[in-house]
């Protein structure tokens, strides 16, 4: 399908973060007449490395907060477009204190659509399926379009609130908006407090991997690099004011996933702990992307789950420097909620 819109200036809020940082990796190879700003504030979760290997002159990268209207007004007056993924994005820490996805994931969204509507920015919200609340494990059903707003954590009603945001600014004041609502990310450089590369970087440091509550939840995976593509794809063709979900059909328990890390990395299939439930935990996610796939001809790449989780578990045992620094305070986070 011809792209009907073509940025060449981009802002990637969250480019130093995991699937933020694939996204600019993703632009500087598959699009060579666009040139990206990184907005991002290196949170705990944010990592210049992960920009690691770009020319400058296909990036700039920006040290700042999404809360700074000084600093995203003046990038803004230069930009065509932003893909907004800066966020506080885990679920756990949202529990222990939700102050920050209050401020950067509602006030930080806030801040950049002002700003998008005083210069006439086109904008795209990256947010998770998560703000439809959870369906049971036996419903044959999956998230659509249409499903009603439901979230169960600070977090996802964060991410809620910010995509009510964004829908008002184009009702009311005809922001130029698209939104895509994604399931669970997977691959290399994301950061070790979420489930998949904790429990690698638990096995490579000798600590038994951790499944809360009965394994049971289910999580619909998706390789970050197909993530990617399909916000390229929502950006340039998406309609204006339509929300895309973005999924590839990758439904599996908890208890499945960890099972198939422990066998890939050689411990016997009772070699982990059971731990304490996660309060509120959504009992299961399904994304139903045929809106996307019809509308758009968008396709996921990565379809082999077996060997996305081969190839992840080998980028965590070759890149140990990049997450071992942080490894004893993540877990000693986890060991003071019981986790
Ligand atoms: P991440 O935590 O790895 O990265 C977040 C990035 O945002 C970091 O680089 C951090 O430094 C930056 N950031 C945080 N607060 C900021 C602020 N106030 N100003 C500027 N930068 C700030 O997150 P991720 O997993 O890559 O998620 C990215 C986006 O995708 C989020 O919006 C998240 O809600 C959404 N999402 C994630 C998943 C998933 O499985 N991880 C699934 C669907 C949607
Ligand atoms: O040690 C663990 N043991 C465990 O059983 C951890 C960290 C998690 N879990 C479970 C909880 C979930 O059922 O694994 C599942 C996945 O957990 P997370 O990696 O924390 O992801 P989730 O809560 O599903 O949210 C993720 O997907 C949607 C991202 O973190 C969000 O940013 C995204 O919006």
């Amino acid at each position: 399908m011809a792209e009907t819109f073509a940025p060449t200036s981009i802002i990637v809020t969250g480019g130093a973060g995991f699937i933020g940082s694939n996204f600019v990796h993703w632009v500087v190879n598959n699009q060579p007449d666009v040139h990206v700003t990184v907005l991002d504030a290196l949170t705990y979760a944010g990592n210049r490395e992960n920009l690691a290997g770009i020319p400058d002159d296909r990036m700039t990268f920006v040290h700042g907060d999404i809360c700074d209207a000084a600093l995203v007004d003046e990038l803004f007056a230069d930009a065509d477009a932003v893909v907004h993924f800066a966020a506080e994005s885990h679920n756990d820490n949202s529990i222990s204190d939700p102050a920050p996805f209050v401020r950067t994931n509602i006030e930080g969204t806030y801040t950049l659509l002002e700003a998008a509507r005083k210069h006439g920015v086109r904008f795209h919200h990256i947010s998770t399926d998560e703000v439809y609340g959870d369906l049971a494990l036996d419903d044959p059903a999956r998230f659509t379009e249409e499903t009603p707003y439901r979230p169960s954590s600070p977090y996802s009603s964060s991410k809620a609130s910010s995509d009510m945001l964004v829908r008002a600014w184009h009702r009311t004041y005809g922001l130029p908006i698209t939104i895509s609502n994604c399931s669970n990310n997977y691959g290399p450089r994301q950061h070790i407090e979420k489930f998949i590369p904790r429990q690698i970087t638990n096995i490579l440091t000798g600590i038994r991997p951790k499944l809360y509550g009965d394994g049971k939840n289910v999580r619909d995976w998706i390789h970050t690099e197909d993530h990617s593509s399909a916000v390229w794809a929502i950006l340039t063709q998406g309609e204006l004011g339509e929300t895309y979900l973005i999924g590839a059909d990758g439904e599996r328990n908890n208890i499945d996933v960890l099972h198939a890390i422990l066998e890939g990395m050689g411990q016997g299939p009772d070699d982990f702990d059971w731990v304490r439930d996660r309060p509120g935990h959504d009992r299961r996610y399904a994304i139903d992307s045929s809106k996307l796939r019809r509308e758009l001809g968008w396709q996921p790449k990565h379809t082999d789950f077996a060997e996305g989780l081969s190839a992840t578990i080998d980028w965590y045992r070759d890149n140990e420097d990049w997450w071992r620094a942080d490894k004893e305070a993540t877990e000693a986070k986890y060991a003071a909620q019981g986790q």
